[in-house]
This record gives structure tokens, sequence and C-alpha cells, in this order.
């Protein structure tokens, strides 16, 4: 039986998951999950992964959860080897670090949009602006000396981080205010899912866009 994913296009960490899918042609079973309905806890959800967050995969009663978990188990299961993970452990060791660093610069955007998804405020204030304007000249700063976020080639890293990014850009950010950034996300257009990615961001961030005053 294939793989089942649990996703929701409002979630960037779920898809990072859809990138790697379509980029390696993976065989997955996708389930929409409405999260703001509830959807990830049921007990029937929970009992899967209590720690009720989308992305969660179940394989064959494997259950995983947490992205960048999944995205390594993913490329690890059915690509061993490949060059978006290579088997060389130097390599392996500048994509982690770049995913443990993502690990926490979602942690910060998150905090700022799910205020405002959740319908806890309708207010960007200017905290939140400079959290994220902060997170992000920190990420421009791990381009300084190469085009993708682990070296001269894109990796599962830059997966892990374009869904973020892009709904960042569509809930208002100008990305020109960061010059490798912005060529970086550029340079994504070339990924298989970028497309798809870019229709769920915008149905993010109209809705982000629908809920405050005045935008990012
Ligand atoms: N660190 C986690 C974050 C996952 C996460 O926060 N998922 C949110 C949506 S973006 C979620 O499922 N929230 C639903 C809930 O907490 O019930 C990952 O990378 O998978």
């Amino acid at each position: 039986m294939p793989i089942t994913l649990y996703y929701s296009p409002m979630s960037p960490p779920a898809r990072a998951v859809i990138l790697l899918i379509k980029e390696l042609g993976l065989n997955v079973e996708i389930k929409a999950i409405d999260v703001r309905a509830g959807e990830t806890r049921t007990e029937e959800f929970l009992r899967m992964n209590p720690e009720h967050t989308v992305p969660t995969i179940d394989d064959n009663g494997f259950y995983l959860w947490e992205s960048r978990a999944i995205l390594t188990y993913l490329i690890e299961k059915f690509h061993p080897g490949h060059e978006l993970y290579p088997n060389i452990p130097k390599e392996k060791a500048l994509i982690n670090r770049v995913l443990h660093h993502d690990l926490s610069f979602y942690a910060k955007i998150s905090a700022v949009l799910g205020q405002v998804f959740r319908g806890l405020t309708s207010v960007v204030t200017d905290e939140m602006k400079n959290s994220v304007v902060s997170a992000l000249g920190d990420l421009e700063l791990f381009l300084i000396r190469n085009d993708w976020f682990a070296g001269e080639k894109v990796t599962v890293a830059d997966l892990s981080l374009l869904p973020t990014i892009a709904t960042l850009v569509h809930s208002g950010i100008d990305l020109s205010r960061f010059p490798r950034l912005f060529a970086w996300y550029d340079n994504c257009k070339a990924l298989k899912g970028y497309q798809d990615d870019q229709v769920a961001a915008q149905q993010f961030g109209n809705f982000f866009k629908s809920m405050v005053k005045e935008g990012l």
C-alpha cells in the first residue's frame, strides 16, 4: 500500500512534503485535513500523532510527523543517496544544519502568522513585523557564499524553506529587501512543485490579508 500523507494547503511544512513528492515523482496518497475545523484533534488523528500536526505520514502503520523528519525519511527510503540529500557526511551535515535552523525559523514565522490564522488578532504589530524581518535577515546571510541554502545545488533544505517564504511573499512581505533570498526564490521556479505551491501560498495570503487591517 502506498504511504498516506495527511496534509493541508494552508500548512507550509506540509507543502514542503508535497514539493518533495513532486520533485521525486513519489506514489503517495494525499489526504487533505481541515486544521481550522479541528480535524487534527480527533481521537483517530491523535492516535497517529499525539502532537496533532500536519504533515503526518502513515507508512502502513508506521506513523511519522515533523516535516523535516518526513522529508529525509522519504528520500532515504525511496531514493537513498539522492542529490537532494546525498549520502556524504559533510554534505548531509550542511543540509541538516539548514533543516535545524528552519525548525526555529518556521516557529518564529508561525508565531506571527498563526495568531492571525487562528483569529486571535487582526493587527500586525511592529513587533510581529520586526520578528519576521529579523528571521528573514538571518536567512539572507545563509546565502552569502552560495546560491542554494546548502551549497551550489538545490537540496531538501531548499524544499523545506520554500513554502514558508512563498507564504510570506503572498501575505505581503517585500522580498526584494533581501536580494540574495529574492534571487534564490526566483531560482526555485525550476522546482516541479513550484507552481502548485504558489497557488497554495496565494490561498493562505488571501486569507491572511482578509483577516488583518494592514498586512506585513
Ligand atoms: N514542526 C512541525 C510544525 C507542524 C505544524 O505546526 N503544523 C500545524 C499547521 S502549519 C498544525 O498541524 N497545526 C494543527 C494543530 O496544532 O492542531 C513540522 O515541521 O511538521
